[in-house]
């Protein structure tokens, strides 16, 4: 039975125990990261001892914010703490412990109540809120680098202010950060006007390829093979949303990225409006997800997986 715990209840369970692991979910972005970081500096001011779980997948953007935090390896904890990991198909790469969390701080109105303990507020645009206000009750105030790292959430989360989550109650999160002297103008630019130049090279050949289908071309179907990976040097490090590129064409309804990951085997993503249903195209090559944002992998070349695809979703519009 999972136990629903208020910001109080937290803060009273985080004071009352010690030796605390804070466990990111798998491929970790700027919520859960910046979320976890800054619970743990809230727990060291708390004088408590608490690491972060060394997740193998935390890319070169964050892991100048986070390293500090990463638990040695000898490091047994008493209490494990998730944060922003919504259900047990998300632990990271490597974490052997998951039938044994003890709290869970997320804002997924999906959340699986998995954990012995959760704190959810799926009202929040990102877990960074939840731990701002927890952080506020247990400290009483914050300070620069607990500022940054919730920051580092905040802004992330919501797409620096523009995703459809983002609320008024967001921009008061981050104004109050700021307030508290969390440094804006480096974030920003680090993370949203800067890029690698392989990731600018890799959307430029993605760009070049891009394809439109259907009445007024409201169909874009971008393409992402190995032989563009490797010509722009691109890593995993460079390929963080790029399912969202093609939906950036004005008049655009349906959006198709297809990855090649193997020869021979390709990952599709889909995403629309609400007035077409993604998920049950990709439901038709066994994937799944949700009627705006859906996937399926395909066994077949990249040229072969799109015409398949775009058959299926001209039959559906
Ligand atoms: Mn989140």
């Amino acid at each position: 039975m999972t136990k629903t715990m208020t910001l109080n209840d937290c803060v009273t369970y985080l004071k009352d125990n010690d030796g605390y692991l804070l466990v990111t979910h798998i491929r970790p972005d700027g919520d859960t990261l910046g979320s976890a970081a800054a619970l743990c500096h809230i727990l060291r001011r708390m004088g408590k001892t608490a690491y972060l779980y060394d997740n193998p997948q935390v890319t070169a953007a964050y892991s100048l914010f986070v390293d500090r935090y990463l638990a040695p390896e000898d490091f047994t904890p008493a209490h494990i703490v998730t944060v922003d990991l919504a259900s047990e198909n998300l632990f990271p790469e490597g974490f052997s412990q998951k039938g044994t969390v003890d709290l869970c701080i997320d804002h997924h109105p999906t959340n699986s109540s998995y954990a012995q303990r959760l704190l959810c507020d799926p009202e929040k645009a990102s877990c960074g809120e939840i731990v701002l206000e927890l952080g506020k009750l247990a400290l009483g105030e914050l300070d620069e680098t607990l500022a940054s790292l919730l920051y580092i959430a905040v802004s992330t989360d919501c797409g620096c202010f523009v995703y459809a989550n983002t609320r008024a109650d967001t921009h008061r999160a981050a104004a109050e950060l700021i307030d508290a002297g969390a440094d804006y103008k480096r974030l920003n630019r680090l993370l949203f006007r800067t890029f690698s130049y392989s990731r600018l090279m890799l959307e430029g050949l993605i760009y070049t390829g891009m394809k439109r289908y259907g009445e007024n071309n409201c169909v874009t179907v971008v393409t992402v093979t190995l032989e563009m990976m490797e010509k722009s040097g691109a890593t995993e490090d460079d390929c963080d949303d790029l399912a969202s590129l093609a939906g950036r064409v004005a008049g655009n309804r349906v959006a198709v990225t297809i990855r090649e990951l193997e020869p021979g085997l390709c990952k599709v993503s889909l995403r629309s409006g609400e007035d077409f249903d993604s998920a049950a195209i990709c439901a038709l090559h066994g994937g799944g997800g949700h009627k705006m944002a859906a996937g399926c992998t395909i066994h077949s070349d990249p040229d072969e997986t799109r015409d398949t695809i775009v058959w299926d979703i001209l039959e559906a519009l």
